[in-house]
């Protein structure tokens, strides 16, 4: 009887997922992302001025949903790793920069924010971790059972994370020019979906996005890496994350 109760319960969450979670037709193909190695070490300060940082490729975010207003604000975006951790960096122009919220897991997304999402294990799309992080450098940080239940209780260790701010933090009368954003992510947080504390053997594939939540009601957007292929603004659909592969 349980197992009946049980299966009536998934099939009914499947329905109201299938209704929330719609894609759009004619999606591009997810985009790969070639994961250098970090030469040299990497100063988490939020400036994306390293020599290791000019070795990485940068992505820039596309804006999917057109029914969104406010500035299509630029986000560029890197990847590098070494032994000890995963680094990402962001430069997001704008003139406006505003975050307020402060304390671990607070919902930072509502603010000037970035985000990756990853999975270690693309054999599987059901878990990933997410990171969000505002402009003040506040982390949010989640394990996601995707769709049915996002654990903010899980809390990464032993990350470094730092934000620049080119001009003044939630102060709204004058014209800011951007903020930036480091992040270093040691290889044991992975290691639930890894099975290895090891940072990855070269040539292995992950999946992630990276997303950014800009300006302030009503005149707010969301732009990604990949396009989540989502009817609505929505960045979380695992299957249209983009691949990373590690290269030496
Ligand atoms: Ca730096
Ligand atoms: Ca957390």
């Amino acid at each position: 009887m349980q197992s009946r109760i049980a299966a009536l319960f998934l099939f009914s969450t499947a329905i109201i997922v299938a209704q929330d979670k719609q894609l759009r037709a004619d999606l591009p193909a997810v985009p790969r992302y070639e994961v250098k190695r970090a030469q040299g070490r990497i100063t988490v300060d939020g400036k994306i001025d390293e020599a290791a940082w000019s070795n990485a490729p940068v992505v820039e975010f596309v804006f999917p949903w057109a029914n969104q207003t406010g500035a299509k604000q630029k986000t560029r975006a890197r990847i590098l790793w070494d032994d000890q951790n995963l680094y990402v960096g962001y430069q997001a122009d704008d003139a406006d920069v505003v975050a307020h919220y402060t304390e671990r897991d607070d919902p930072t997304y509502k603010d000037d924010c970035v985000e990756i999402f990853i999975n270690p294990n693309p054999k599987q799309l059901e878990f990933y971790y997410g990171l969000e992080m505002n402009a003040r450098a506040v982390m949010y940080d989640y394990f996601y059972a995707f769709p049915k239940l996002l654990i903010k209780r899980l809390n990464f260790t032993n990350w470094q994370l730092a934000t620049f701010t080119d001009g003044t933090l939630n102060q709204r009368g004058d014209v800011d020019k951007g903020w930036g954003l480091e992040v270093a992510i040691p290889w044991e947080n992975f290691e639930e979906l890894t099975g290895k504390k090891t940072p990855p053997a070269a040539g292995t594939v992950w999946t992630a996005n990276m997303n950014r939540w800009d300006g302030v009601e009503p005149d707010r957007r969301l732009s990604q890496w990949s396009d989540s292929g989502m009817v609505r603004a929505d960045p979380h659909w695992p299957a249209r994350f983009g691949e990373i592969v590690f290269v030496k």
